[in-house]
């Protein structure tokens, strides 16, 4: 008898600038990002560079920044953080 184990897989997308993970972008995953940069707080979830709000490669300043434009700017700052695909998620 032959057994056969299989793994089902799924492509996890996730948003940049949600820092905090929660699904929606907002004032809390600025203050993330701040904690994060400047106190040595934990990293944004699911990989660091959910942070990246600004798409640069790095989590710094200029993504707090985009950010508090985005939310905040009037008339509507930069476009919103575009999703992306971290990977595959095995379950
Ligand atoms: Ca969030």
């Amino acid at each position: 008898m032959v057994m056969v184990w299989f793994t089902q897989c799924a492509l996890l997308s996730v948003r940049r600038g949600d820092a905090n993970n929660d699904h929606s972008i907002d004032m809390l995953d600025i203050l993330y990002l701040i904690d994060f940069v400047y106190n040595s707080g934990p990293e944004p979830t699911p990989h660091p560079l959910m942070g990246d709000a600004n798409g640069s490669g790095s989590v710094n300043l200029m993504d707090m920044l985009y950010l508090i434009s985005y939310l905040y700017d009037n008339p509507p700052g930069p476009p919103p953080p575009i999703s992306f695909n971290y990977g595959e998620y095995e379950f």
